[in-house]
């Protein structure tokens, strides 16, 4: 059953069929949804990355995983992934009823290595300390760079820990067999930040290579640090609406501006000095403050 507060979304009829998937069960599998020769490019563009990055440091990222990040810049072919067009809809359809568009939140190439013990289950959101239940926060998507199976560690989803269901409080006894995401590479496997998942273990002689490439509500602080990932220069040769993802373009009201307006005019070719601060505000809101000039320019009429 779908809990109340997220009942509007569920009751959408136009909902395209990953969003409808996401917002019932918390995740999908969507086979081929690139071909495999794409994720073969990403590979090689890749080159030794994962050979010369340390392993992370820390129980959760895992002694026995690498991680790497800034993927657009690393392995561009990524940003096709970033942009598919079924993720990115789906994207907006369920994190776009709690901001203006969802940006980009992490990319990330990770590898985990034979020997690896099963990550601990949790849930993606957990990185921005506000209450839950109320609002999706983020969306998760798993590439996988080599097939996932059972041996190998495929990410597991535990059903019905979406939504309202993330305020529960769940012993791990209580939480039954999860599924398992096994895939083929060009599969992909997407899921919402108040899902309960984990790495398995890496019980095969290989690593288990894959990207995940997760988006967040605009008005969130991010994993990575765009702004400091991707330089201008590197921006510009994005497509502008992956560009708007890291940064260029504003949130209403007047959220992650530069100099007073959109940062887009970053991505332009001059950039005037002097630039005036613009109001970017909901209809809603410009109503407010319309009305409230329009009163004030009245009064000070009729006092003349
Ligand atoms: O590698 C996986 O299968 C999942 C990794 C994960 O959930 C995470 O690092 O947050
Ligand atoms: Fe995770």
């Amino acid at each position: 059953m779908i809990p109340a507060r997220f009942a509007d979304l569920a009751a959408r009829e136009d909902l395209d069929p990953l969003s409808r998937a996401l917002i019932d069960q918390g995740y999908a599998i969507v086979r081929g949804a690139v071909p495999q020769g794409m994720i073969e490019t990403i590979k090689d563009e890749m080159g030794d990355r994962f050979d010369k990055t340390p392993f992370s440091v820390g129980a959760f990222h895992g002694e026995w995983t690498k991680r790497f990040h800034g993927l657009l810049k690393r392995a561009p072919t990524s940003q096709k992934l970033a942009m598919h067009e079924q993720i990115v809809t789906a994207a907006r359809a369920i994190l776009g009823k709690w901001c203006d568009f969802p940006q980009l939140n992490l990319s990330q190439g990770l590898s985990i290595y034979p020997g690896a013990p099963a990550q601990i289950p949790h849930r993606d959101q957990t990185m921005w300390p506000a209450p839950k239940g109320e609002m999706e926060f983020s969306f998760n998507v798993m590439w996988p760079l080599d097939d996932f199976t059972e041996h190998n560690g495929a990410t597991k989803v535990w059903p019905d820990t979406h939504h309202e269901h993330a305020t529960y409080k769940m012993s791990v006894d209580d939480l039954g067999e999860p599924l398992v995401a096994e895939m083929k590479r060009g599969d992909v496997f997407v899921f919402l930040g108040s899902v309960l998942h984990a790495a398995g273990s890496n019980r095969s002689v290989l690593p288990r290579r894959g990207i995940i490439i997760s988006y967040s509500l605009g008005w969130l602080r991010t994993y990575e640090n765009q702004n400091l990932t991707y330089d201008r220069d590197f921006a510009r040769t994005l497509d502008p609406e992956l560009a708007a993802m890291i940064g260029y373009r504003w949130q209403r009201p007047n959220l992650g501006t530069f100099d007073g307006q959109c940062p887009s005019v970053l991505l332009g070719e001059e950039v005037p000095d002097y630039l005036p601060t613009v109001d970017s505000f909901t209809p809603a809101q410009k109503v407010i403050v319309d009305t409230h000039l329009l009163k004030e320019l009245a009064a000070a009429d009729a006092g003349d």
